[in-house]
């Protein structure tokens, strides 16, 4: 017996926002379970990120054998990655063969942005409203909106008034944009901006960048993929897959200090894992994220990388960061990025020495100087994390705001639900590690939970289940605790919300190893969802288990 009404197909034992990796993965589980499941996405195709940025030179930095589901070992057996790292498009036609293999479509309703969802206490049910109007209700709804969905445009005087095109990286057009012949104009050195600038100037007659932060940005050294070297990691996939989870091996941590090996032994393992490229450079050693002094160390190696490459050595000293550690804003990774700035048709405005004062119809003017540009790219980031949620008006118990809870930052039990909001799980949220793991990883670890949450549910013949207060209060300060042992409060990051004018300053994310994450999450679940109240009201309860 299923909790779903016969008589009205719009009520669904879990209702899903959001048809990315974590939504997709949901709906595959949730299904698997006798669930009766359905996706509601704002887009007209499956992919959520990996649908609407497009930007030129858009790839993960997270090898593409490691960034892909592992439910499925027929499934990382079939696919074929063709680069080291893949390209959105590579990963947006993974994502769509996992959508067909799995049959997910069926149960996913497109093109449907979803405005409201209200949790009816009487019924123990959310009701959710879409924006062409449509009512749908479920017993369950989960949050799988991803952190990086909202894209941020930057509040500059007068850019209302450009007369050229402008672009934002996130909401690229699909058809393409043909940048030759074109003046083109980017604001943002963030990973976007890192990854689309040299693909841009290769296109483009003349590009100026507009940079206010120098980024810590590491060479990918991406190429194709040999075939050897993939069947051997997919013979020990498995084992992969597991030390990614259990022990967070995809990422090569040290057991040394900067502080305490010398000068040789530091530049020696520095140019190491700068030879081998990627995020791993950041693990150099296992202080560089709780000491400032070791950090400055692998902070000015990167300098001196970029002094090195940019012939220019005033542009060269601007592309320097200077006021922030490395890795406290996110890492980039990139092909060429440096080396752009040594091409003809690429010039640097710092704007920390020339900020913009106006974007007039026929360009940007910064300091004393006016650029004549066509278009504009905006490689200016998002309203991370939170800003998904932000947007939906979402009301808990006594018709209180999600938003209006969060007002002075999110608050969070485990990062996965929030006290006053029963039923209403969030994927890789805040208050969970998200953007500081692989996400693929660390949202099939989030549908696992959930999953054997509904299932501890059912066989217990309950209902509802709630994040109490008090557990909450106590995972807010254990996370707030856990951020503050690190230097990641030292920047300005979008991690932070330092981005969004008005947005409270916390660091929103949980800075421990995922795999101490996960320990603590299967902790809960084994004391019986400690610190949530679970309860049994109202009837009928969850379908039985097939
Ligand atoms: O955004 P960002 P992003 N005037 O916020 C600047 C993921 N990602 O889209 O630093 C001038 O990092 C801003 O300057 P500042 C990844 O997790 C992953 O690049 O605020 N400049 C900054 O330089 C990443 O971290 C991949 O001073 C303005 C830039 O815009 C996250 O997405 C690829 C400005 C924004 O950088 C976000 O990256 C791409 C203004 N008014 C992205 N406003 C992968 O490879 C903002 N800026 C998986």
């Amino acid at each position: 017996m299923t909790i779903q009404d016969p008589t009205d197909p719009r009520q669904y034992d879990v209702i899903i926002i959001g048809a990315g990796f974590a939504g997709l993965y949901a709906l595959h589980r949730m299904r698997g379970m006798g669930l009766s499941a359905r996706v509601y996405e704002a887009g007209p195709e499956v992919g959520g990120v990996w649908f609407w940025n497009r930007y030129p030179g858009a790839r993960c930095d997270v090898e593409s054998l490691q960034y892909s589901y592992s439910f499925s070992p027929e499934l990382e057996q079939e696919w074929v990655w063709t680069e080291k790292y893949a390209t959105q498009p590579e990963i947006l036609r993974y994502i769509r063969h996992v959508a067909e293999r799995f049959d997910l479509r069926r149960d996913i309703q497109f093109n449907t942005r979803v405005e409201e969802a209200v949790y009816d206490e009487a019924g123990a049910r959310w009701e959710l409203r879409t924006e062409a109007g449509e009512r749908v209700s479920g017993r369950f709804c989960v949050m799988a909106t991803g952190a990086l969905t909202v894209p941020q445009l930057p509040d500059i005087p007068g850019i209302e008034r450009f007369a050229g095109k402008i672009y934002h990286t996130a909401t690229w057009p699909h058809e393409g944009v043909d940048l030759s012949g074109r003046r083109v104009g980017v604001i943002g050195t963030g990973s976007s901006g890192i990854q689309a600038i040299p693909a841009i100037a290769k296109q483009a007659e003349q590009l100026v960048v507009f940079q206010r932060t120098a980024n810590f940005s590491i060479p990918a050294w991406n190429g194709p993929l040999q075939p050897e070297v993939q069947q051997t990691w997919k013979k020990d996939y498995r084992e992969h897959r597991r030390r990614a989870r259990e022990v967070g091996t995809l990422y090569e941590f040290s057991d040394k200090a900067a502080s305490q090996v010398g000068e040789e032994e530091r530049q020696r393992e520095y140019e190491r894992r700068w030879q081998k490229g990627g995020v791993n450079f950041v693990h150099s050693f296992n202080d560089l994220m709780v000491d400032k002094q070791s950090n400055d160390t692998i902070a000015e190696f990167v300098r001196a990388k970029i002094r090195a490459t940019v012939k220019d050595p005033q542009v060269a000293e601007s592309l320097c960061p200077k006021d922030h550690p490395l890795g406290s804003k996110r890492i980039c990774v990139d092909t060429g990025y440096y080396e752009t700035y040594n091409r003809d048709n690429v010039k640097l405005v710092d704007l920390k020495k020339t900020p913009i004062r106006e974007v007039s119809a026929s360009g940007v003017h910064a300091g004393d100087v006016h650029h004549e540009l066509d278009v504009l790219v905006c490689a200016t980031g998002f309203d991370a994390v939170t800003g998904a949620l932000r947007h939906i008006d979402i009301r808990g118990r006594n018709g209180q705001q999600l938003s209006r809870k969060w007002a002075e930052g999110p608050r969070s039990y485990l990062g996965l639900m929030t006290s006053g909001f029963p039923n209403l799980f969030i994927i890789t949220g805040p208050g969970s590690p998200s953007v500081l793991v692989n996400m693929v990883v660390g949202i099939e670890h989030h549908v696992g939970w959930i999953c054997d949450c509904l299932d501890h549910l059912r066989r217990q013949g309950l209902a509802s289940i709630e994040a109490g207060q008090a557990a909450e209060d106590r995972w807010v300060e254990h996370v707030n605790a856990a951020a503050n042992k690190t230097l990641f409060p030292l920047a300005n990051s979008w991690f932070l919300g330092a981005n969004v004018p008005g947005k409270p300053r916390v660091f929103m994310l949980y800075a421990a190893k995922l795999w101490v994450y996960r320990q603590e999450c299967q902790a809960v679940a084994d004391k019986g969802y400690e610190g949530f109240t679970l309860a049994a009201v109202p009837r009928p309860a969850l379908a039985e288990a097939p």
